[in-house]
């Protein structure tokens, strides 16, 4: 099979630098994580791009707020994105960054292409703009005169800017999602999709006049270009950087159902116009809420994922992160309920069932195989794990792994291999094969806990994997 046939692309959004990372950001990049070593375990090639969003109004401000120039601004909050997936073991192929010369070049090149196909055109925008979200708002959307996201009013805008001709690609865009050729998921955010083409779209800006952090317009230099246009390339560009164009189109764009409108409408549109061909897939998972608010700076109540490394461990943190809520649901963490779910699914779940294999596994020689009854236990799990990862549902093909967990446990309470009855041996023999199902299949979500019990099953004596917190 040819390279195209077996490779994967898949991306997660590019975190805007206004502020460090937190757990919401945490998620989208752990899932496509486990969605890449999940791949790259079945021989896929998975190129896995993530960054960050450097440019626009929003950076700029929040790098004046914090008395440095942009580009130092960005260099030190875009390192701690990277230093934050490095602590929570997430293996990006390549990390972008809007500000890297080759990607500003590109995103020139790109918008010459839509330009000389004629499809921008100058106008005047008269309206207003939400800096937090990086978006022109109507009236409509305010909630007593405030963005409802960011709880501060719009500013009021009026200038010269360049537009794309959106309009024009509507149509096709709907019949592709209302078809399935550009997939978006889950049901819930396709059908969000297909309501904002009946409520009507105007064409959109794609520059703006008075913001200086961002790229020039080729042709027009008093014009930058629009943060999102900007941002939505990216998934274009790294590419061309990394010389792997043959990845293109994307198999997956994942993302919080937040930006799906840029996602399943703007970028299509954009790339349809450019000639290239569409992703194959957006999809948005739900959100999290910290006790019931949403989370924020100005609430203060924003989760780090380093603390949480620091408290619980990396493979912990990123399988309380997974485990939390279906993927496409919304959903409220608290913190008291992590410590919980820690005892109860890793100290005492996943870590006493290993020790307790793995001392039997010790003491007795094994022999023997596992009973046909069993090996159907085993076909149901590795099913239903499959089919929830295949769905990006990493709540169920945790939940499967655990169920197959308990299921030991029962075994080992019921049968009481440890008193060597006639059966002990065969009970024991199914309760390693069991393990060693149970670490191939939490490899992507837990590698390196994967690894240290595949070695203590090899070396016949355990080590605490999860200790036991107060
Ligand atoms: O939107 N729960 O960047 P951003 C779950 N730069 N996921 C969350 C979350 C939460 N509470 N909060 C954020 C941008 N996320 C643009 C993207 S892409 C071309 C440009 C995750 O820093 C979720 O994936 O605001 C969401 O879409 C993303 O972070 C937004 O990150």
């Amino acid at each position: 099979m040819n390279k195209e046939k077996t490779s994967k692309y898949f991306t997660t959004p590019i975190y805007y630098v206004n502020d460090k990372p937190h757990i919401g950001h945490a998620y989208t990049t752990l899932a496509i994580d486990v969605l890449t070593r999940y791949g790259r375990l079945l021989g896929q090639e998975v190129f896995f791009l993530t960054g960050t969003d450097e440019h626009g109004a929003k950076i700029a401000q929040a790098a004046e707020k914090s008395g440095k120039n942009p580009q130092d601004f960005c260099d030190e909050i875009s390192g701690l994105f990277k230093e934050a997936w490095k602590n929570l073991n997430i293996d990006y192929s390549y990390f972008i960054r809007t500000t890297d010369k080759q990607h500003e070049q590109k995103v020139k090149e790109f918008l010459t292409i839509l330009k000389d196909k004629g499809y921008l055109y100058e106008g005047e925008y008269q309206g207003l703009y939400c800096v937090g979200c990086e978006k022109f708002i109507t009236e409509k959307e305010l909630v007593n005169g405030e963005c409802p996201d960011h709880k501060c009013p719009p500013q009021k805008v009026a200038e010269k800017n360049w537009f794309f001709k959106l309009k024009e690609f509507l149509p096709q865009i709907e019949g592709l999602i209302v078809s399935g050729q550009l997939l978006v998921g889950p049901e819930q955010a396709k059908q969000e999709v297909l309501g904002l083409f009946r409520q009507g779209l105007d064409d959109i800006s794609i520059s703006r006049q008075n913001v200086a952090w961002g790229i020039k317009l080729p042709w027009d230099e008093n014009q930058t270009c629009y943060v999102w246009v900007d941002a939505l390339l990216n998934y274009w560009t790294a590419l061309q950087q990394e010389g792997r164009q043959y990845l293109w189109p994307a198999d997956l764009h994942l993302v919080g159902r937040d930006i799906l409108k840029f996602h399943c409408i703007y970028w299509p549109a954009l790339l349809l116009a450019a000639g290239f061909s569409l992703p194959k897939q957006v999809f948005a998972h739900g959100y999290f809420t910290i006790n019931g608010q949403k989370m924020s700076k100005t609430i203060g109540n924003i989760i780090d994922p380093n603390d949480l490394v620091k408290k619980y461990g990396v493979d912990a943190t990123r399988y309380l992160l997974l485990s939390q809520f279906p993927f496409s649901s919304d959903g409220d963490i608290s913190l008291d309920r992590l410590g919980q779910k820690y005892n109860s699914d890793l100290a005492k779940g996943l870590g006493n069932l290993t020790a307790r294999i793995v001392t039997l596994a010790g003491k007795i020689s094994i022999k023997g195989s596992v009973e046909a009854s069993e090996n159907k236990k085993l076909a149901e799990v590795k099913n239903n794990y499959t089919q929830a990862l295949g769905k990006l549902n990493f709540y169920e093909a945790l939940s499967s792994v655990w169920d197959l967990i308990s299921y030991c446990d029962k075994i080992i309470d019921t049968e009481k291999p440890w008193e060597n009855r006639e059966n002990s041996q065969q009970a024991i023999a199914a309760l390693v094969v069991y393990l060693e199902e149970i670490t191939k299949l939490i490899t992507p979500f837990l590698p390196e806990t994967s690894e240290k019990i595949s070695q203590q099953i090899q070396g016949g004596k355990s080590v605490p994997l999860f200790p036991r917190l107060p």
